[in-house]
């Protein structure tokens, strides 16, 4: 078998382990249109977003109600990301901490109202927590495509959110945000080019996915190195 091919067979066997662990998720959904909210960058502080609208909570694969998509009433997203990190071809790049949070009230009776006791009120706190790594990505005709790099952020959650879809309410959790928005590029028209704002109606729709931290077994990682040392042993041979 030729190296690449072991290669590539020890890469699928990793990703669907992971995939495996993470297939249980709740994902916070951004929907437009949305005529609340802003996102923009100023040149050099952290990419900084306010009351942006999500619209609701659907589990999947969640140990309980599984697909139940739950209304957020009155939910809005902020963050700011880390520091600036620097800006080329259309690609903004920012580092770990800041903070994302998301507020308001969940109707976990399923009666279109938040005023239940089994409701979570107006006005909580759902999520939050800081960010790993976040990047801007520009496309065509000041269209800009918002998504946090891989690893991402790690938050909490109301504890009646995760109760409600079977989720542990301990271990900690991980995810990632990506949010499609119209933005015009240096609005001040100043020789600093690379900021940028959302225009009137600009945010467009996203998610925030977010899955318990579950630890990849040890079975798995042996597998993964047994491959890629059956790798290094086949290129090694190859080339003598
Ligand atoms: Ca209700
Ligand atoms: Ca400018």
């Amino acid at each position: 078998m030729k190296p690449s091919k072991l290669f590539m067979i020890g890469t699928m066997a990793m990703s669907m382990v992971a995939s495996a662990a993470h297939a249980t998720f709740l994902d916070f959904v951004i929907q437009p249109p949305s005529d609340s909210g802003s996102i923009g960058f100023n040149g050099s502080d952290p990419l900084a977003a306010n009351s942006i609208k999500v619209v609701n909570i659907i589990g999947i694969d969640t140990p309980s109600q599984s697909g139940a998509i739950s209304l957020c009433q009155d939910c809005t997203l902020s963050f700011a990301t880390g520091v600036f990190i620097g800006y080329a071809a259309n690609t903004w790049d920012f580092g770990p901490g800041g903070s994302i949070s998301v507020y308001g009230g969940v109707d976990l009776t399923g009666d279109g109202d938040t005023n239940d006791a089994g409701d979570i009120a107006s006005g909580s706190l759902l999520l939050s927590g800081s960010f790993n790594a976040a990047r801007v990505l520009g496309l065509n005709g000041g269209n800009y495509s918002f998504q946090i790099a891989g690893g991402d952020f790690f938050d909490s959650k109301h504890i009646a959110l995760l109760d409600y879809y079977g989720l542990p309410t301990t271990g900690g959790y991980q995810g990632n945000l990506n949010l499609s928005f119209l933005a015009q590029l240096n609005p001040d028209g100043d020789s600093q080019t690379a900021d940028f704002i959302n225009v009137p109606n600009g945010i467009g729709s996203g998610d925030i996915i977010n899955q318990p931290i579950v630890p990849v077994p040890a079975a798995a990682w042996l597998f993964g190195t047994g491959l890629i040392g059956m790798t290094v042993i086949a290129r090694r041979s190859k080339h003598s």
